[in-house]
């Protein structure tokens, strides 16, 4: 097993890979920037060391600053975690590079990942079913990149390659558009992420985001612990997500599934990962591919039993994987509301000292967060303080659950979004299950 970790995070998730860490017998390194050096995690790590000052640039985003910690600490390895450097190719090449050992995917596989259209190529090639549109990239050439649009049939898409998470988009809904919309997404691709390369999908007008689990070892296993349902976001930030997406055409989803097994051994994947699609009218369309942990990746856990944070950790240091695919039974059902410190009247951040926190409890409830009473939420990061997950034998006890858990969580001195749960919750649409991705911002009365 790796011996000693640097987290190269903070808040929640480096919480949860300390736990993992800890669990495993490996020591920890708990990096912090001036900002946070009251987060929970730093006082249960082995050792801590201050990387730079609050902005994000000059710390936790500061590759020389994260390899000089490990350095100085004797750590064997860098975990991720989420956001920040998780998929960031170049950091991960110089972590190998350095002699530490990347928690995750190679680094060409990552920069493959990071570049959509060349995701889309090796998903296409591994029999992974795409939204149909250009293959490859939309060529310059007008009367070409028109024919291919008519032929892929309006509305369109336009994406940049170097894009994803919804960043660099431009839905098209008539030929006479086309070429200007292809245009401005090139340059502002060329701008924001120095790659002005983009590709053309059909639009799909009312589709679930829902996305599989995989875990791989790169030595030629690979396993997925079943879907998640994202669908209820708001501008591209997910609000809730459950386990198994409701309402999924069984054969179809046992197709995809092994689909992307195949696709994890044949692009030499290791680590955990998730394939997010797009599914409408019983198919399931890939968009692309996050080689990280993500957020949401509790409420596998709780339906799976796996703790994925420790495979990944087994993984990295070279086991070949623990569970075979006849090992995972999906059980039951789970649900995960975020928490942030944000107005639920605007959605303005909004950080500050807590005061009070009570967390909720009871049967099949988890709460994964850095707070505690007196700790102060800086402003410099993003707003997520905490995750509520519940498991229910059914649907509807999970969502009782939740219900009983938001209604006994006690955040005070801050705002958060605990109220927008709460009537989330009591929503007829949500409590039904299936709705789609504009679901969340219809009702809040964006579109
Ligand atoms: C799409 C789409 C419709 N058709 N692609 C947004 C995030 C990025 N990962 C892909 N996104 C979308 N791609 C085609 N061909 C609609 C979205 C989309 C979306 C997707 C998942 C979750 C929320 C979303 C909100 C708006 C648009």
């Amino acid at each position: 097993m790796l011996e000693k970790v640097l987290i190269a995070n903070r808040g929640e998730i480096a919480l949860r890979v300390l736990r993992a860490c800890k669990e495993l017998g490996i020591k920890t390194v708990a990096v912090y920037s001036t900002a946070d050096r009251e987060l929970m995690h730093l006082s249960l790590a082995d050792e801590t060391v201050c990387i730079g000052p609050a902005p994000g640039a000059q710390s936790y985003l500061h590759i020389p600053a994260i390899i000089a910690a490990a350095e100085v600490t004797g750590a064997t390895a860098i975990h991720p975690g989420y956001g920040f450097l998780a998929e960031n190719a170049d950091f991960a090449e110089q972590v190998e590079n350095s002699g530490f050992t990347f928690v995750g995917p190679s680094a060409a596989v990552i920069r493959m990942m990071g570049d959509k259209v060349a995701a889309k190529a090796a998903m296409i090639a591994a029999g992974v079913p795409v939204v149909p549109g250009s293959e490859g990239a939309l060529p310059k050439d007008e009367e070409q990149a028109l024919a291919i649009a008519r032929e892929v049939g309006y509305p369109v898409i336009i994406k940049a390659a170097g894009g994803g998470g919804g960043r660099g988009m431009r839905v098209v809904h008539k030929e006479e558009d086309l070429i200007r919309a292809a245009t401005l997404t090139r340059n502002e691709a060329a701008q924001f992420f120095g790659n002005p390369v983009v590709y053309l999908e059909k639009y799909l007008g009312n589709p679930r985001h829902v996305e599989i689990q995989i875990l791989a070892d790169g030595q030629g296993n690979a396993i997925h612990l079943g879907d998640r349902d994202c669908s209820l976001q708001r501008r591209h930030q997910k609000v809730i997500e459950e386990a198994p997406a409701p309402f999924i055409d069984e054969e179809a989803r046992q197709r995809v599934y092994a689909r992307c097994v195949k696709a994890c051994i044949d692009i030499g994947y290791s680590g955990a990962g998730t394939f997010e699609f797009l599914y409408e009218d019983g198919n399931f369309y890939f968009i692309e591919m996050n080689t990280r942990i993500q957020v949401e990746h509790p409420i596998t856990e709780m339906i799976t039993g796996v703790d994925l944070v420790k495979e990944m950790l087994s993984i990295a240091s070279g086991n070949k994987l623990s569970i075979k695919q006849e090992d995972i039974v999906m059980r039951g059902h789970s649900i995960e509301c975020r928490i942030n410190a944000e107005d639920p009247d605007n959605f303005m951040p909004s950080p500050g000292k807590v005061k009070h926190f009570h967390a909720p409890g009871g049967n099949g409830v988890r709460v994964d967060t850095h707070l505690y009473s007196g700790y102060s939420v800086p402003p410099n990061y993003d707003s997520l303080i905490g995750k509520v997950i519940t498991w229910g034998a059914t649907r509807e006890e999970s969502m009782a659950r939740m219900r009983n858990a938001l209604d006994e969580i006690i955040i005070d001195g801050i705002k958060t979004n605990v109220p927008l749960h709460r009537d989330l919750l009591n929503d007829k649409g949500f409590c039904k299950g299936g709705v789609n991705i504009h679901y969340l911002e219809k009702k809040l009365g964006m579109q």
